[in-house]
């Protein structure tokens, strides 16, 4: 294909009358929700490129164009001047030239051209309404290009007329396919590319780059998509949030507040994972509707002995403390931030020693270290004391990647997850082989027990979630 920056494989030009899903097959082709689709006929008059970039390159570029307005007069026009099928696409062009000249025929001057410049056509019709003659002078003129093209079937209504519509595509295109803007995912997406190759000699080198690397990328989310599931299920085990505590407080008070802070900060780790895996996906501009994470799935062993921690001391210890002077205050925060027990004498005359003289004694109490401040008690909340609640976060992070890695990207109603009485009562770990299951679930215990995780477990745990979203 001429005319093609040098950075890309392939490029398409989208082509129909308007309102047959045109733009939706360039959004769900280019994973771009920002294409504009039309519930209501509106007619374009100038042609408008999307690409699908992976790594720097343009793995292919449609063009979305005008629908034609008027092809039975350019029809006329071409076959009152040919002379030989052998000049066809000249005709074509000296069309083109002409009528970009006067300003007549602007959809048709314009779609033509990046056709006669190169492209491959994808040539859309709605199925869902019957098939009609006035339909051949676009498809004839499409033929008069020369260019390899493919005839491509969309159904935006309940109707099908699809087997007359393919007696007539398959008289002007040599592959006709189905292929839905709304429900057409990533394997419908590659067998178009591997069908196109088929057309066009000259581009297989070309396309046979493009869908490797597009096969190599979607992979590669499936694997991102996991590393983003399992670290929030690590933190979905292990998390915990501390309230500053006054010595003598009454914490009975603050119990439901903290423990709803608590359940937001989860329900929010849960959001920003999912918002991760939906920007793997392209799905940049998606409205989820689902239920929360359920109020009483997220319990926690609120006021339990290991609760609470001793973190600093009162203004007038600290002014006492002060006095010694002290150790260097960056290495004690460390300790500090690292939950080591500073009590330690030493530890603490060092601490507050420097942080005294460093700050001022006045002013200790309200420093704040590692965002806590110094002096009286720290109520930590949390983890998360139900050993089945990983396996929920788990069931529901599945659910939502291969919701979203399946959307095509032209529906622009919101993502409804909820899933039905089947998923709720048995989910996708409820599938799993018992050894699948104790393998998942040792690696649950390893990360409770130790309250986090090391880089081994962490990918252990990430290969387990590929796997089962690669089965899903
Ligand atoms: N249900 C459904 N609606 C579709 C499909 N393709 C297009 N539409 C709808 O048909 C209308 C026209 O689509 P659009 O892509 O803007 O058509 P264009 O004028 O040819 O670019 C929009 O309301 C789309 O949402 C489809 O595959 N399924
Ligand atoms: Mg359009």
């Amino acid at each position: 294909m001429s005319a093609q920056p040098r950075d890309e494989f392939a490029r398409f030009a989208v082509v129909g009358r308007v309102n047959k899903g045109k733009s939706s097959i360039v959004s769900t082709f280019t994973e771009d929700d920002a294409v504009r689709v039309d519930p209501a006929p509106r007619s374009t008059r100038s042609c408008q490129e999307f690409r699908l970039r992976v790594g720097g390159r343009t793995l292919f570029t449609i063009v979305d164009t005008p629908g034609f307005e008027d092809a039975g007069a350019v029809l006329l026009w071409l076959q009152e001047r040919e002379t030989s099928a052998a000049d066809r696409a000249q005709l074509v062009e000296q069309f083109v030239r002409t009528f970009s000249a006067t300003g007549e025929f602007p959809e048709e001057c314009e779609l033509l051209a990046p056709i006669l410049a190169g492209a491959g056509i994808l040539y859309v019709v709605d199925a869902s309404k019957p098939y009609r003659p006035n339909y051949e002078a676009e498809m004839e003129i499409l033929r008069w290009t020369g260019r390899p093209r493919m005839a491509l079937v969309n159904r935006i209504g309940s109707d099908d007329y699809e087997a007359e519509w393919r007696r007539a595509l398959d008289q002007y295109f040599s592959i006709v396919r189905p292929f839905d803007a709304h429900t057409s995912g990533f394997e419908e997406r590659l067998a178009l590319l591997r069908a196109f190759r088929e057309l066009d000699p000259s581009a297989i080198d070309a396309l046979d780059q493009s869908i490797a690397m597009l096969q190599a990328d979607w992979d590669e989310r499936r694997r991102e998509s996991a590393r983003a599931i399992s670290e929030m299920l690590v933190d979905a085990l292990t998390m915990t949030i501390e309230r500053p505590a006054g010595e003598f407080d009454d914490h009975k008070a603050k119990e439901r507040e903290w423990n709803e802070e608590f359940r937001a900060a989860m329900r929010e780790r849960e959001r920003r994972q999912r918002r991760d895996v939906e920007l793997l996906y392209h799905h940049d501009a998606l409205e989820r509707r689902e239920d929360d994470l359920a109020e009483d799935a997220i319990t926690t062993d609120l006021f339990s002995q290991k609760t609470w921690r001793v973190l600093g001391l009162d203004q007038w210890q600290l002014a006492r403390a002060g006095a010694v002077g002290g150790a260097a205050v960056g290495g004690t925060l460390d300790a500090l931030s690292g939950g080591t027990s500073f009590l330690a004498g030493t530890v603490i005359g060092g601490l507050v020693g420097g942080l005294s003289s460093y700050f001022g004694a006045r002013n200790a109490a309200r420093v704040e270290v590692v965002g806590r401040p110094l002096g009286g008690r720290v109520a930590i909340i949390g983890p998360v004391s139900d050993a089945n609640f990983a396996w929920l976060v788990l069931d529901r992070a599945i659910l939502h990647a291969i919701a979203v890695s399946g959307r095509a990207h032209a529906v622009r109603a919101a993502l409804v997850l909820s899933p039905g009485e089947e998923e709720r009562r048995v989910g996708p770990s409820g599938k799993l082989d018992a050894r699948e299951r104790d393998t998942i679930g040792a690696l649950f215990n390893r990360i409770r027990r130790a309250g986090g995780t090391d880089s081994e477990t962490a990918g252990a745990l990430t290969d387990r979630v590929a796997a089962l979203l690669e089965r899903t």
